[in-house]
């Protein structure tokens, strides 16, 4: 793999000379060029900066010598821009760097990598090279830099040690945090000799020798781990956690939309659901123990429980965005808001549409019975009730 890297401070890159990526370079394995940008400037001063037009702080990165830098390194561009050079260009508004562009960039013969500073490099540079060549505008991370320098080792490193042949046991990147062979799960813990230290232990498990034991306890952490801290790379996953005021804008949009049914099938929109305001449902939330399901940050579903006369729990709200229900949250939801009632209850109480069969159908299938008949507002409704087991 062939890498350009750009800069005005080109011994910033010096330290890629080091560790896997010196090795790899020493092999040839990547063929590394750092370049000053001074050396495409043509005055005495070596000027790479001006004044932004429309005024404003800072400077801006001039955009000649950029011209005709990237011309210098890609001096006839190919037919198929597929076949050429990648530029990446680094700003604090580019597409975010993961793993999967590092998969993606690891695959390309030629990389191009554009460090700015100052307040950045002039728009046209950019508009300019996607003539020339494929440009991705890549970010590292939302913080700001002082320029794009960090960003290059960062990127660098991440992408040679996925070039075949880099890293000494390709098998232990497929086990690695973020990577597609992981599913994207964080690592789990690792732990080496001595088996005490410090009077801190080794999960026995990892001294059986049973190696389905030992990559099951290793997924079940991994998944643990990232449960816990990055639910957001679980995208199929569905978190259920504690309602908080603010997901109440959400929640008041699901309720609507999940109640919709309802309204029609009892010919009146005129029941709680659906007349509820945001401050009714923010009370639910601080006053009830109300749980939400996420997955992939999308709002889901929902269910509260809160206690109900002497010895009961009252389960209300229980709801799945309508594109999603009959897959199994429902029951989930149920089960957990059932779980979460005080020790001491004897029953689950809960009201549904009199017309509502599908609902009394889900319903009796967990264990409840119609125990009323009523008519809220010009809503007719049924009350069921399960008893706890062993009650
Ligand atoms: C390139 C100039 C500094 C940025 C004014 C501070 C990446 N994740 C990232 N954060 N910041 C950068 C980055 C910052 C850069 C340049 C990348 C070139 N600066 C500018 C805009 C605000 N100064 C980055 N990748």
């Amino acid at each position: 793999m062939r890498l350009d890297v750009v800069t005005i401070f080109p011994d910033y890159l010096s330290p890629l000379r080091l560790s896997l990526v010196g090795k790899a370079i020493e092999t040839g394995l990547v063929d590394l060029h750092v370049h000053d940008l001074r050396g495409w400037t043509h005055d005495r001063h070596r000027t790479v900066d001006d004044t932004p037009y429309g005024g404003g702080a800072g400077m801006v990165m001039k955009p000649e010598p950029w011209g005709e830098c990237l011309d210098s390194l890609v001096p006839a561009p190919a037919d198929d821009l597929t076949a050429g050079p990648r530029l990446l260009v680094f700003t604090p508004s580019g597409r975010r760097f993961d793993q999967a562009l590092a998969d993606e960039l690891a695959a390309e013969r030629h990389l191009i990598l554009a460090c700015g500073r100052y307040e950045g490099i002039d728009a046209r540079v950019v508009a300019y090279a996607r003539s020339r060549m494929r440009v991705e505008e890549v970010s590292i991370g939302d913080y700001v830099l002082n320029g794009g320098e960090a960003a290059a080792l960062v990127v660098i490193e991440a992408v040679v040690r996925l070039v075949p042949g880099v890293v000494g046991n390709p098998e232990s990147l497929s086990e690695e945090s973020h990577s597609a062979g992981h599913d994207r799960l964080l690592e789990y813990p690792s732990f080496t000799k001595p088996p005490s230290w410090r009077g801190l232990g080794v999960p026995e498990v990892l001294f059986s020798g049973h190696h389905a034991q030992i990559a099951a306890w290793r997924r079940a952490r991994a998944l643990e781990l990232t449960r816990e801290r990055r639910p957001d790379l679980l995208p199929d996953e569905v978190v259920i956690s504690p309602a908080t005021r603010a997901d109440a804008g959400e929640l008041l949009t699901l309720q609507r939309a999940a109640y919709l049914s309802e309204g029609r099938l009892h010919d009146s929109y005129d029941f709680p659901p659906l007349t509820d305001d945001l401050t009714a449902v923010e009370e639910i939330i601080t006053g009830t123990t109300c749980l939400v399901a996420r997955r992939a940050g999308r709002l889901i579903g929902s269910v509260f429980g809160q206690p109900y006369g002497e010895d009961g729990w009252f389960i209300g709200r229980l709801m799945v965005a309508p594109d999603l229900q009959g897959g199994g949250l429902g029951r989930r939801l149920l089960e957990l808001i059932e779980e979460a009632a005080p020790a001491d209850t004897v029953r689950s109480v809960l009201v549904t549409g009199a017309y509502s069969d599908r609902n009394q159908a889900f319903y009796r299938r967990h264990g409840y019975r119609v125990t009323a008949e009523e008519t809220r507002g010009s809503v007719p409704i049924v009350v069921m009730e399960r008893l706890r087991a062993g009650t």
